[in-house]
Formats: C-alpha cells, sequence, structure tokens
C-alpha cells in the first residue's frame, strides 16, 4: 500500500476530503446496512481485508519486533502478560496498509465526521494465561475517534478475542468509575460478546465503545494491529515526526492523514 510520488510531502491545499479522494476512500465502500450496524452496534466486523499471505508476514514481524523490543517510543505500551509493539510506523512499512486501507479510511470518516488524523499504529497479543482486562473505552468521550483492529489470528473465545458491550458506546461515559472497588479485571458484562474472526479481519468500533481483553487460554498468540485515529490535533501524546525515509514513502494523501509534522 506504501508508494512513492515524485511531489513528495507537500500537503498544502489538502483537506480531508482531498486525503481520502487520493486514498481511494469513497463514502460508499460500506453499505447503509454496515453503517447502520456500526451505528447501533458500536462495531463491525468485516472478515477477509487482509490477503492470508501478508497476515502472515505481519505476524512474523510482529514477534520479530516484539523479540527486539527497546524502542522509548513504544514505552507507553507495555502492559504485563502482553506482548505489546508501539509506533509501527517508525517500524515497517508492512504495517502502512492497516492505516491506509480505503475501508478504513472509510469507516473513520463516518465516525468521526469531519477531519482526522493517525493518532497511533501499534499491536497488542495477550500471552497464554494472560490478558483480560477491566471494561473500559478509549479517549475522552467528548472527542471524535475511530478504532480499526486487524486480527493477526484468529480470534476466538480461547485464545483471548476482545470483548465488547454492544451498544455501549452510545452512552459515551466510561463503564465504571476509576475508584469503584466493584469493577475488576475478573468480572464479566451481562451483556458482553466475543468479537470473533478469522485471521484477515477488519474490526471497526467506535472507540467509546465498553471493550476489554480477555484472557488467553489457549497455547499460542492472539495478535491484532491497532490503528486508533482521533479528530485533528487530539493525538496521543506521542512523536510525529517523519523521518526522511518515512516521508519518501507517503503521497501527499497519506501524509495528511499522518498530520505530518517535519
Ligand atoms: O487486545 C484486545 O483484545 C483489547 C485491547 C484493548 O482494549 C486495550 O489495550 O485498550
Amino acid at each position: 500500500m506504501s508508494t512513492s510520488v515524485s511531489d513528495h510531502g507537500s500537503t498544502t491545499g489538502y483537506d480531508i476530503s482531498r486525503a481520502l479522494s487520493e486514498l481511494g476512500a469513497s463514502d460508499d465502500l460500506l453499505s447503509p446496512s454496515q453503517l447502520r450496524a456500526l451505528d447501533v452496534d458500536g462495531f463491525l466486523i468485516i472478515p477477509g481485508g487482509l490477503p492470508d499471505d501478508e497476515t502472515r508476514e505481519m505476524a512474523r514481524r510482529l514477534d520479530e519486533l516484539h523479540a527486539e523490543g527497546g524502542d522509548p517510543r513504544s514505552s507507553e505500551f507495555t502492559e504485563e502478560g502482553t506482548a505489546r509493539v508501539g509506533a509501527l510506523l517508525s517500524k515497517d512499512p508492512l504495517f502502512d496498509r492497516c492505516f491506509l486501507d480505503p475501508l478504513v479510511l472509510a469507516a473513520v470518516r463516518h465516525m468521526v465526521g469531519g477531519e482526522f488524523g493517525l493518532s497511533s499504529l501499534t499491536s497488542r497479543s495477550p500471552l497464554p494465561g494472560s490478558g483480560r482486562q477491566n471494561f473500559h473505552h478509549d479517549g475522552p468521550a467528548e472527542n471524535r475517534c475511530g478504532h480499526a483492529i486487524w486480527m493477526i489470528d484468529d480470534f476466538t473465545v480461547a485464545n483471548g478475542a476482545m470483548r465488547v458491550v454492544p451498544g455501549s458506546h452510545a452512552l459515551r461515559r466510561a463503564p465504571f468509575s476509576e475508584h469503584d472497588p466493584a469493577w475488576g479485571p475478573h468480572l464479566d458484562h451481562p451483556r458482553q460478546r466475543h468479537v470473533l474472526g478469522p485471521a484477515g479481519s477488519l474490526v471497526l468500533c467506535y472507540p467509546s465503545l465498553w471493550h476489554a481483553g480477555s484472557l488467553n487460554s489457549s497455547g499460542g498468540p492472539r495478535r491484532m494491529v491497532s490503528a486508533f485515529f482521533t479528530e485533528r490535533g487530539k493525538y496521543q501524546p506521542i512523536t510525529r515526526t517523519l523521518t526522511p525515509a518515512m516521508r519518501e514513502r507517503y503521497t501527499p494523501g497519506a501524509l495528511y492523514i499522518l498530520d505530518h509534522r517535519s
């Protein structure tokens, strides 16, 4: 998905509509019934988004990158019992597709409703015997955000597929108070559902949806890549600087989505 262009780097005159049009993310990529399901349930699973060979290559690279470890830009993504890799943008162009896929961008446009940019591109895999989280939502409810999660392995109940509470995004509040002693990672929600699908599937979700990591009781990994978008300027506090080599590989439309600042 990464492309070279002769007119590197200039996003002058761009707005989100121009960037999305250049990247092929037209409004009609998702059907009215898919958009309705996304809006009502707060999430939508689309199988078959990534070809098998690409999914396998991403799995291999994620393991390699996790084993390398040690990138200070990833430090905010450490979590006991998981293999997390942060700052994927700067690590391998292989992952560019995870945020530039037209379906992802069209869905984020729908969720955010206006100007947006990529906030982070990261990966998480609950290790066997670990992975449960508290139900939570991502980001302050007043922010307009969109989240795309790529399943790099099959997501099953056994290997720790994410749990969600359908429809909870509409409440636009956290599932519990931080000081509530009754809530913890051990608890299930009475209306929770697991997000299941074959490797290569795409999960689109409103970040205000209540969700939680689950126990990986299988012997294998459950890797995913997460592309998190927010309204422009409300990004996670991580470096947004691109190296010259990274600038070279992106079209102006992609640089606009990255809200590139040199
Ligand atoms: O990996 C998962 O299943 C969910 C992860 C998650 O919600 C988080 O880390 O905020």
